[in-house]
């Protein structure tokens, strides 16, 4: 044991399940699932399963994902196999739009139920009280439409917690801080003021995935709408830098929580946000990334933790090992302990906050800039509660 120990007053909880980890998108295909491997080797080689109540969930039933999910869509993911040609030559478009960004590879049933499960039993560990934080670093697949896959995602495992949530809490809270929009979670509860969706994202219509997000995407235009003004989008541009970016998330999300007053926050930690990443464009480092899970933490609200996006895998995984850390509020060595398997995968590497990659991308957020969103975010808000 490394002297990391059981937080005092709170109960942390760890959804793995090992399963999840050896399946394949193919080849070239930019998701990992292996990175959850490195990720758990790194939290256990510093003792970090000591500090926390670890559970091995079990895959969502096919009723639990119908839940959000057209029953349809789920049986097609269901029975489908690579084999079958889903070609549709009406729309031009494999069926449920699976295809290059998600294509069906062997055990895409049981990769989609077990990611969904996690975060079925870690909103319903929140909700029994057997936990006040709760980890899932397999879930956070934000795309996904009630009635088709996108941008990687086939489950919407976070639309599938907050329901679960809301069916105690009154008002949940949903943080996203991978680099693209969360526009799966924003679309589903786009016309409910029960959930206020936060998603923090490069924004470039015609250039960047998905393309939606922009700061006056703020719900339904209808004021009746008790949707009306509970979407909230931070649109960025390339290069953002730890000090803006931890300043930014922290004018943000503390008003959204004094005027929203949530009862439940659920945090999207995708790392693509990270610096170095082989999909991403900006230039936030790991302690940066980590700022934004320790900043949400201190509203001591129940809290549900969820991966995301993440494309340069030794990155993702000490990300990800940190910010568990910050969830049980332990000290780490800034260096992995000697015996983390698999260090070769880290270039050999051993510190947790290695010098990412910020050549790719020139900042090209100014402060006026960022001053002009926040402004954005606080008209927004002033609609609430009027
Ligand atoms: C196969 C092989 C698929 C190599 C996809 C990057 C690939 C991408 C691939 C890729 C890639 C995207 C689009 C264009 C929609 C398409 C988990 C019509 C090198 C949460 C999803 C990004 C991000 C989807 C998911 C995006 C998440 N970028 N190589 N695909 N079109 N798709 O732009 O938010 O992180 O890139
Ligand atoms: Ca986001
Ligand atoms: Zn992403």
């Amino acid at each position: 044991n490394n002297g990391i120990k059981k937080p005092k007053g709170y109960t942390v909880s760890y959804h793995a399940n090992p399963e999840m980890e050896q399946m394949h998108f193919g080849q070239k295909h930019p998701m990992k699932p292996w990175r959850l491997t490195l990720t758990n080797k790194i939290v256990m080689a510093y003792g970090m399963h000591e500090a926390m109540d670890i559970y091995i969930p079990r895959a969502a039933s096919s009723q639990e994902l119908k839940d959000f999910h057209r029953g349809d869509y789920i049986d097609f993911l269901q029975r489908v196999t690579p084999s079958d040609n889903t070609w549709d030559p009406d729309s031009q478009t494999y069926a449920y739009n699976t295809g290059d960004d998600c294509p069906i590879f062997d055990g895409l049933y049981n990769y989609c139920s077990l990611y969904a499960g996690a975060s079925l039993d870690a909103a319903r560990k929140l909700t029994n009280h057997q936990s006040n934080i709760a980890i899932n670093w397999s879930g956070g697949l934000h795309h996904a439409k009630k009635n088709e896959a996108s941008g990687f995602c086939y489950i919407n495992d976070i639309v599938l917690a907050i329901l679960q949530l809301l069916l105690h809490h009154p008002r949940v809270l949903y943080i996203d801080i991978d680099v693209h929009h969360g526009d799966g979670v924003e679309q589903a509860f786009w016309s409910t003021d029960r959930v206020m969706t936060l998603s923090f994202h490069k924004y470039n219509r015609a250039e960047f995935f998905p393309g939606t997000g922009a700061l006056d995407d703020t719900g339904p235009l209808n004021n009746a709408s008790p949707g009306a003004h509970h979407s909230l989008n931070v649109p960025l541009h390339d290069g953002i830098e730890d000090a803006q970016y931890i300043k930014l998330f922290e004018d943000v999300v503390k008003p959204c929580v004094r005027q929203y007053k949530p009862t439940a926050i659920v945090l999207q930690c995708g790392a693509d946000s990270l610096g170095g990443d082989r999909l991403g464009c900006f230039n936030v480092n790991i302690k940066a990334h980590g700022a934004c899970v320790a900043f949400v933490k201190k509203f001591n609200l129940p809290l549900l933790v969820l991966g995301g996006g993440g494309y340069t895998p030794r990155n993702v995984a000490k990300a990800w090992a940190y910010e568990t850390s910050l969830c049980i509020g332990a000290e780490v060595h800034p260096n992995l302990p000697a015996h983390t398997p698999f260090l070769e995968h880290f270039g050999n590497e051993k510190t947790l906050f290695p010098k990412l990659d910020f050549t790719r991308y020139e900042n090209k957020n100014s402060r006026v800039y960022l001053e002009s969103v926040v402004m954005g975010i606080m008209e927004q808000l002033r609609y609430l509660q009027g």
